[in-house]
């Protein structure tokens, strides 16, 4: 049928058994004349295309098998084309109608399938059937997303990302729609499309893309106290994660379980990731951009498909009455957290992602998250920004899906049984048979299906009382006491991350009165911090904004708030392994195996995308070239060079930035003394620290690897100041 390219010869990939020197590589030329693509030629009567019997059938739409699907149907080879070509029409009918709206803010996401496992029975506090049966598990579609930019913007903005998981019970589709920072900017919902419109591209020049780096932004913050706290999380490192296997995630709201008797306990979602919390530098988040905007992608991506699924244990803060009322804040403002020293997460589930999605559209761009798809047991709380969710996620869903049955697109669809007289509309799927369409009916032996006022969900029955008005209760006030708790919980180190980027992005706000305005507010929260940001800007201290409420000082420390105070590991991260021909091969794969039992992945990085031929006279493939491999992608680096070919990467401007970059990020270096001349071009070999190791024996590599579980060897930034 299809005229097909033939396959390039193989040269072979991993580590190949045979000597082999690049010479033996076949004649690139003439392998690129051998497989070239020829287009089929002659008048037009002839296709050059054969019936296979083997291949199936191209066929269109409607089925009808398809004879040539290269050329339109046409009048003499050179005329103009047929209306009447039905399969042409089709094709770029479709092709024109294949996008849908993106999503108006987490355009860009990625998801991927898994399940949730029950570890420890909730049946006490609450009577949702997911949260009954101890090692009951419950499929789950999980779609992480960052917010501001647009469906083909970068994975390492900076901003918040979306963590939203859908979980297929069997009594209906609960979405926890949360993100990985546990409080939101705004505390009222009718504020929503301000706070977007200014973070996204301005309607006039429509930029800057993906980032809240300007004017627009900060101008709207800087009117809105309560965004302050969260303000100090997307300046934190928290907004660049490395991955999302590496962040947490939070529901956010406080919501309510309620149980068989009918009791409601207030409760706060949590995930925390098995490998713990990473994050990336600015200066390497903006470096990860340019060298692969899809980098978070591709890493859950590669770690699925690699069988290392990623594992979140799931916690619930649970509380009651009497300690909202006692609690310092109002449990529904959505701007603070409770601390987890004051109530501790339990953790009673897990989520395991272990299924990437067959096609990109049907899932990750079609699945419809709702807020206000919860089931018996669980019920909202009156957080003004989650009632206003509530109102808005179905209606997104009809603006982007286009029609009321969405939930009949597979990735929406419950996994339990249904029964409604939802019907018609447009691209009804599932129409259910039968005479009767409205309830109740005596159609059938019982009539039916009918309510059920047992099973059925029911509203948690609070009392709700007060006049009729626009306002904002008095406890919702204090905008600043979190996050000055948020900021003396972080090291030394992540303040400085903090103070860095505040500095960065008011930098790009070109109004310094914007500018003044945000260390206005900053003053409030931490005077060394606002002082620090000042002088960054070389601007005079204003003075501080007017607070509501004054800063509580007696709020402690909460160090789960912080990264770095987490536990760390190697696992899950990625070595980058720069070698040349002639390096050592022992040592190449010592450190493989080491990386290896660290449960880590290593890539290796090389001139030749071929590969490189070792000192054994083995060839070892390359995963990147040199300059498509930098060494922002990866979390350590080791440079294995013989001298001939250090002295050949101290040559090349790509290879110069890898071992500098990797020195300038805070990365474990592990390097032979042969890779000296690299360093030393790269203006690292004078600042070599603990941080970098020399690597002559496996003994070493195996010390090198368990190094770089610590991850980044922090007191190098202070010497190299990085700014971010
Ligand atoms: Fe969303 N949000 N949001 N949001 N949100 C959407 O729904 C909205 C908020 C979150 O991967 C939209 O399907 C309002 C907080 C995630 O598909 C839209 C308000 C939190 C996702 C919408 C908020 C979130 C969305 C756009 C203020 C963290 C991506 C497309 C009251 C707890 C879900 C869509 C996915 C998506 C509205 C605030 C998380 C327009 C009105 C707070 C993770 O309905």
């Amino acid at each position: 049928m299809v005229s097909k390219r033939k396959p390039p010869s193989s040269n072979g990939s991993a580590i190949v058994g045979a000597a082999k020197s690049p010479s033996d590589q076949p004649d690139i030329l003439a392998a690129e004349t051998e497989t070239s693509y020829r287009q089929p030629q002659g008048d037009g009567g002839e296709t050059h295309q054969t019936a296979n019997a083997e291949v199936e059938t191209l066929t269109t739409q409607q089925g009808i098998p398809i004879s040539d699907d290269q050329n339109a149907l046409r009048v003499g080879a050179r005329g103009p084309s047929l209306l009447e070509d039905f399969h042409f029409r089709e094709k770029i009918f479709h092709f024109d109608h294949e996008r849908i709206p993106e999503r108006v803010v987490h355009a860009r996401g990625f998801g991927v399938h898994g399940y949730f496992e029950l570890t420890k029975s909730l049946a006490d506090v609450t009577r949702a059937d997911l949260f009954q049966r101890v090692g009951e598990k419950t499929p789950a579609f999980v779609r992480f997303s960052t917010v501001a930019g647009s469906k083909g913007s970068f994975d390492l903005a900076r901003d918040v990302r979306g963590f939203a998981v859908k979980l297929y019970t069997k009594e209906g589709n609960w979405d926890l729609v949360g993100n990985n920072i546990p409080v939101f900017f705004i505390q009222d919902a009718i504020k929503f499309p301000d706070l977007i419109h200014s973070v996204k591209a301005a309607p006039d020049r429509g930029f800057p893309q993906a980032q809240s780096a300007h004017d627009n932004f900060w101008d709207f913050a800087s009117l809105s106290p309560e965004s302050f706290h969260m303000i100090m999380w997307i300046m934190s490192d928290r907004a660049i994660p490395r991955s999302f296997r590496f962040m947490e995630g939070f529901g956010v709201h406080s919501f309510r379980f309620v149980n068989a008797k009918g009791k409601s306990t207030f409760v706060k979602f949590h995930w925390k990731p098995k490998l713990g919390l990473q994050s990336v530098l600015w200066n390497e988040a903006v470096k990860i951009n340019g060298a692969d905007p899809d980098f978070h992608r591709r890493d859950l991506w590669e770690a699925i498909k690699g069988g290392h699924f990623p594992e979140w244990e799931f916690g619930v803060q649970l509380f009651d009455d009497a300690f909202a009322d006692r609690f310092e804040f109002d449990i529904l403002d959505a701007t603070k957290i409770i601390p987890e020293e004051q109530v501790p997460v339990q953790i009673v589930g897990r989520l395991v992602l272990d299924r990437t999605v067959d096609n990109f559209f049907a899932e990750t761009e079609q699945v419809a998250f709702c807020t206000q798809n919860i089931v018996p047991g669980i019920d909202f709380s009156d957080d003004p920004l989650l009632q206003g969710r509530n109102f808005s996620y179905l209606d997104t869903q009809l603006k982007r899906l286009g029609s009321p049955n969405f939930t009949h697109i597979p990735v929406n669809a419950p996994r339990c049984p249904m029964a409604h007289f939802q019907q018609d509309g447009h691209m009804a799927m599932k129409n259910p048979k039968g005479r009767a369409n409205y309830e109740p009916n005596s159609w059938g032996a019982l009539g039916g299906p009918r309510e059920n006022p047992e099973r059925g969900f029911t509203s948690f029955p609070a009392e709700v009382a007060g006049p009729k008005a626009r306002m904002r209760s008095e406890s919702f006030a204090d905008h600043y006491s979190q996050a000055r708790q948020f900021f003396i919980s972080q090291t030394p180190i992540e303040r400085k991350h903090i103070g860095d980027a505040l500095t960065f992005e008011l930098s790009k706000c070109e109004r310094p009165d914007i500018r003044a305005r945000v260390v206005s507010h900053l003053l409030n929260i931490d005077v060394a911090l606002a002082r620090r940001v000042a002088d960054g800007l070389r601007l005079e201290l204003p003075e501080p904004a007017k607070a509501a409420r004054p800063t509580r000082q007696d709020l402690p420390p909460s160090d789960p708030l912080s990264i770095l105070k987490h536990p760390k590991s190697f696992a899950g991260r990625k070595l980058g392994l720069l070698v040349t021909d002639g390096a050592d091969a022992k040592l190449v794969k010592a450190l493989i195996e080491a990386v290896e039992k660290a449960g880590a992945v290593y890539e290796i990085v090389a001139p030749y995308i071929g590969g490189v031929v070792l000192d054994d006279g083995v060839m070892l493939a390359a995963a990147q070239k040199i300059d498509g491999g930098p060494s922002v992608l990866y979390d350590a680096v080791a440079i294995i060079a013989s001298e001939t070919g250090a002295a050949d990467l101290a040559a090349d401007a790509t290879a110069r930035d890898f071992a500098s970059d990797a020195f300038a990020h805070c990365k474990f270096i592990g390097f032979t003394d042969a890779a000296m001349p690299l360093l030393e071009k790269a203006g690292v070999a004078e600042a070599l620290d603990e941080g970098c190791l020399r690597l002559s024996s496996g003994k070493d590599a195996a010390a090198f690897i368990a190094a770089c579980a610590e991850l980044r060897y922090w007191p190098r930034e202070l010497t190299v100041d990085l700014d971010a």
